[in-house]
């Protein structure tokens, strides 16, 4: 809280603004973001800006600096939270996650990077090769996840397509011993469409543009983007190469053998070949355009040629009197087929992938009798709220995750407080929020609920089309303030009537298009091409699809759609987090050029509405700005009070704590908590604070007298 950048850099912790309005909020913000200081608190809330330059301030001085320190002793960092986390779990036990939200391209995934390069940057000084290998591990992973899991949108160039929370285990020492990754719904569709102007995942361009001519030769591959169907709309980038060579070598220092390494990439290449199969109709029956690229693909997958015809061409069924037979795909089916297969492949060989870096990572033998309690850190770094131009079902499931994540920061920001009051035995002033809980319904609720909506279209024997399901959500949400389309709009042009519904989010209003949602909900892969995985010959391969052993009258004929999937997975994520200490980074962009130097004030003001940060700061004031533990105080402040310099001869920490408020007259400011001194208002803490500065040249000069002698 201290001042300890001087008032040309703004205040460090928007508690301590004159006045909390959104003119000075904005004002301070934009000062910090143009002197170079992307990070202010509020509390201990970091909110970080995107300073879209490389900055100098994550280097081993700065960590240096941070390592074991208390939140207000150094200026805003997110080494900072890092610390406090580390803190919370090393001296409390308490398992402890850092939250990081924002809007996509808001610098979430770089935050997430350097917490876990501090976390890793001040653990293990003995520096033990267990420990090293798991640290080194946990910060390899980040590159293989983001070649896979990220992908240029128009929003951002390396934006997160899934959602990943890392648990990192720590042993009673506080070294790493291991970790967990989830990871959330990756965005498939990609694989197969991308919108004007963005990339399919990295990892395609990587091996096309990377891959040594011997490793594009074996899989029958050109080095250019353009040829493939797939990948021909995005632009290779600079750093595709270098990416390649960066994460090959992690994959290798993460365990995966050669042979895996390879799988992995036979399967992106046959995934490109895949895209480039056409079919062809005499109106009779389908045929395969061009075999060659079959024998290829049967080849990288180590399955028959025979057999990926069939599967591309047929599909297996049964009937009602349970009898098997096979169907021919019309030219419509086999090339949904195609695309539906695509997906799953890639979609498996990322689960796949991020298993195995699990398996690598997970705790073995740990014995709490033995070894103390076993804590962890989480770091959740998911796709951020997002509106494009055409927004579609994966767009809905992005932001109804952040949805329930504002809903999070809601109910644990609140708790926290009152929580903390209630402990203390003090009374607090409650302050009201915009509660997005109406919009999560919304969403979620059983049988009123778009996804509930949804997937009783999809269960609906008989043809029901996106159309069907737009009407009926218009007629079930017709009443519902968040929920509008055209037919409840009529005169909104911007919206059709067959296609469009809008959610009023509370990060702004989205138009979805329902085209496509049934299908992607239904998530629709024939049994035949799970078969024919599973009796692939190659063992990696085969692992990813145990689901193709079962024969078509085994498969279960309701599987849970992909929404509701989706959903089960971020209420369980959310639960998790709601029972761990929580640390927050808000994250801002402050442009949509990614430009280091312009600060848009409407777009920057617009995210400080919707993540409730002004919110934030009063209820952080309403109550009291600043709580610290009396021996803390104390600490800091005994050399601003006769009868606490240099040591007390009080009853307990309380009572001199009292008797330094009582010498600054601030008594009217301040509870006393159980074991905290809680101050009201930050002019007080400021008081402190300045005689504190003060004394200390004299302090210093003092002691350089006493060591030289003249005393
Ligand atoms: V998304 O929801 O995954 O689309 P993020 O994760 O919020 O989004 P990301 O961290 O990927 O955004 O940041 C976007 C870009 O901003 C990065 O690629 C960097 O070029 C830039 N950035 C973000 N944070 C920093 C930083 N602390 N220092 C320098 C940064 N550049
Ligand atoms: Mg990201």
């Amino acid at each position: 809280m201290a001042e300890l950048e001087g008032l040309e850099f703004g205040k460090s912790d928007f508690v301590l603004l004159d006045e909390v309005t959104m003119e000075q909020f904005m004002e301070n913000l934009k000062l910090r973001f143009e002197k170079g200081r992307i990070y202010t608190y509020i509390g201990e809330v970091v909110v970080s800006v995107n300073p879209y330059r490389q900055m100098d301030i994550y280097g081993k001085d700065t960590v240096d600096a941070y390592r074991g320190r208390e939140l207000y002793e150094n200026p805003p960092h997110l080494y900072a939270v890092s610390d406090a986390a580390y803190k919370a779990m090393k001296r409390r036990a308490k398992d402890t996650c850092i939250v990081i939200s924002g809007e996509s391209g808001a610098g979430k995934t770089e935050a997430s990077k350097y917490i876990m390069q501090y976390i890793a940057a001040i653990t293990n000084p003995g520096q033990r090769a267990e420990v090293e290998s798991v640290k080194n591990v946990l910060l390899k992973s980040n590159c293989v996840l983001e070649a896979f899991g990220n992908a240029k949108t128009n929003r951002n160039d390396n934006s997160s397509r899934f959602g990943k929370y890392m648990d990192i285990n720590f042993n009673f020492n506080g070294e790493p011993t291991g970790g967990h990754i989830n990871n959330y719904l990756l965005e498939k569709s990609r694989v197969v469409q991308q919108q004007d102007g963005e990339r399919n995942f990295h990892s395609f361009y990587q091996l096309l543009r990377g891959g040594s001519d011997e490793m594009l030769e074996s899989f029958h591959l050109q080095n250019d983007p353009a040829v493939y169907i797939y990948t021909r709309e995005g632009a290779t980038s600079n750093n595709d190469r270098s990416s390649h060579k960066a994460v090959m070598s992690a994959l290798g220092v993460i365990g995966f053998s050669n042979e895996e390494i390879n799988s992995i990439y036979q399967i992106l290449a046959s995934i490109l070949l895949l895209g480039n199969v056409q079919f062809e109709t005499d109106g009779e029956s389908v045929q395969i355009l061009g075999l060659e690229a079959i024998d290829h693909i049967a080849e990288l997958t180590a399955t028959e040629a025979d057999s990926v015809i069939k599967s591309l061409l047929f599909r297996t069924v049964a009937t009602g009197g349970g009898e098997v037979i096979e169907k021919g795909h019309t030219e419509q089916d086999a090339c949904f087929g195609r695309d539906a297969f695509a997906k799953a492949l890639y979609e498996r060989l990322f689960c796949w992938i991020v298993n195995r870096i699990n398996s690598v990572i997970e705790v073995k033998d740990y014995n709490p009798v033995l070894h103390g309690k076993n804590t962890v850190i989480g770091v959740l770094d998911i796709y951020g709220f997002e509106i494009f131009e055409n927004n579609s079902f994966e767009q809905f499931c992005i932001n109804y995750c952040n949805e329930k994540l504002q809903q999070l920061f809601i109910e644990l920001i609140l708790r926290q407080e009152q929580g903390e009051y209630q402990r203390e035995g003090i009374t607090w002033q409650h302050i009201d929020y915009f509660n997005n809980q109406i919009i999560v319904d919304l969403v979620e609720q059983p049988h009123k609920g778009i996804i509930s909506i949804l997937d009783e279209a999809c269960l609906t024997v008989g043809k029901v089309t996106d159309t069907v399901c737009l009407e009926s959500m218009d007629t079930k949400l017709a009443q519902h303030p968040h929920y509008t389309s055209r037919k409840l709009s009529p005169t909104d042009k911007t919206m059709d009537f067959q296609k469009h519904f809008r959610i009023r989010h509370y990060a702004g209003d989205v138009t979805y298009s329902v085209e496509g949602f049934l299908d992607k909900n239904k998530d629709l892969l024939f049994q035949d091409f799970k078969r024919l995985m599973y009796n692939s010959a190659d063992p990696v391969l085969k692992e990813m699809w145990p689901d193709g052993q079962l024969s078509i009258t085994e498969v279960t004929k309701r599987p849970l759609t992909a929404a509701t999937l989706f959903k089960n997975s971020i209420v369980a994520l959310v639960d998790k987090l709601g029972c761990k200490e929580p640390y927050y980074v808000r994250c801002i962009k402050p442009n949509e050029m990614k430009s280091p130097v312009l600060f848009d004030d409407a777009r920057c003001q617009h995210q400080v509405a919707y993540l409730g940060l002004m919110e934030n700061v009063m209820v952080r004031r309403a109550g009291f700005a600043y709580r610290q533990h009396y021996a803390r105080v104390l600490q800091r402040y005994k050399m601003t009070c006769e009868y606490t310099w240099p040591n007390h001869l009080m009853a307990s920490d309380r009572e001199a704590v009292e008797a330094i408020v009582t010498q600054h007259g601030f008594q009217d400011d301040v509870a006393y908590g159980h074991t905290k001194l809680f101050v009201r208002t930050p002019r007080s803490l400021y008081t402190l604070e300045q005689e504190r500065a003060a004394l200390i040249p004299i302090l210093v000069l003092f002691l350089q007298k006493v060591w030289r002698g003249a005393l």
